[in-house]
């Protein structure tokens, strides 16, 4: 994919640096096998834009429910949402399904007309519309000079009133994706993944989805909770800091490296990884770390692979066992991991995770 993948990404970023985008991230150099080999990251540009976009929830298969982008692409997680602080977004809110429904957001502002609830009328029924608007800020000093923190950070957003006032029915079902807003220099990724721990799922789904990347890749988890449990997320082979964007800021930094950390429900953070990183290709599992929980499907594979496509010892596992694990893999394909590639949505725009460009304008 090396080859293809460049190309496109470099096509893909072209066309959104003329455009003048800045809510997609930029295109990334060519995928490599050492890191180093990267002039400089690519970073968030400042933000100010205003933008809008559509957002749907859909009934879909099986009793889930989703939002998407657009009518009929719905998926569980919802796409991810980038932002850049000071960005202000409307979303033209279209209710498809047949019960009362929202969309409420965490982490942002929005004025008590966008909160999503039934507590002050902001939510859509059957067939109904409505346009929530979120605005995010850079930081600064407020006028008695204390600090007032930005909006940048890996957020969320879910439905509020579906099944209990709180949307305990709605989110159970999948009505939740990712929010990330970003501050300009912040560095960004070759692609986007969430990972939703609902219930004892991932992503509603009965084993984790597998998360792919070519070793080299940056690639980003937004990593949500939801529902009833506590869990740890844990990842194999791979740390992150314990911080805002989940990478130290160079060698005095205090912040804790962790590969493994406790997540409660509505708790949301993310960090980036360079895929393989000292480590090389393989199956590296990531899994909530209760033991009961893991046993129980809480487990998902990131699938790092060598440029050539292959994964040491992965075919050998597959062509052992035959096993459940490939089974489902089959069933499920690719749709139940939410990925953005960045700086590809020009070229891909069904995908589900991809801001459309017509949302964006100013
Ligand atoms: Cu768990």
């Amino acid at each position: 994919m090396g080859r293809r993948m460049f190309n496109r990404r470099m096509l893909a970023g072209g066309a959104a640096a003329a455009a003048g985008l800045t809510s997609m991230s930029a295109a990334a150099p060519a995928s490599s096998a050492d890191v180093s080999d990267r002039v400089s990251a690519k970073t968030a540009p400042a933000g100010g834009e205003v933008r809008t976009i559509k957002m749907y929830a859909e009934k879909l298969d099986g009793g889930k429910m989703g939002y998407g982008f657009e009518k009929g692409k719905a998926s569980v997680p919802g796409p991810l949402i980038e932002l850049n602080e000071g960005d202000t977004l409307h979303v033209e809110f279209e209710n498809t399904m047949d019960v009362d429904v929202s969309l409420h957001v965490h982490g942002l502002d929005y004025e008590i007309t966008s909160d999503g609830t039934r507590m002050n009328n902001s939510h859509v029924p059957p067939g109904g519309k409505r346009t929530y608007t979120w605005r995010t800020h850079k930081p600064g000093k407020r006028a008695d000079g204390t600090y007032r923190a930005g909006s940048a950070g890996y957020w969320h957003y879910h439905d509020h009133v579906v099944g209990t006032d709180h949307g305990t029915g709605g989110i159970r079902n999948g009505l939740y994706g990712g929010v990330v807003v970003r501050r300009k220099g912040d560095i960004l990724p070759d692609r986007s993944h969430t990972i939703v721990f609902n219930d004892m799922t991932i992503n509603n789904l009965p084993e984790g989805p597998d998360i792919k990347a070519t070793v080299g890749d940056r690639v980003e988890i937004v990593m949500i909770t939801h529902g009833e449990y506590y869990h740890t997320f844990h990842m194999h082979g791979h740390r992150w800091a314990d911080n805002r964007t989940g990478m130290l800021t160079g060698p005095d930094d205090p912040t804790q490296v962790l590969d493994n950390k406790i997540t409660g429900p509505a708790d949301s953070f993310g960090f980036q990884i360079i895929a393989g990183e000292g480590v090389g290709a393989g199956a590296w599992m990531y899994h909530c770390h209760v033991q009961s929980h893991s046993d129980m499907g809480m487990v998902g594979m990131f699938l790092v692979a060598n440029e050539d496509g292959t994964i040491p010892g992965h075919a050998e596992h597959h062509a052992n066992s035959g096993d459940a694990k490939e089974k489902s893999g089959a069933e499920k394909g690719e749709s139940g991991v939410e990925e953005k590639k960045s700086g590809a949505a020009t070229e891909s725009s069904g995908q589900s995770g991809d801001m459309p460009e017509h949302g964006h304008h100013g």
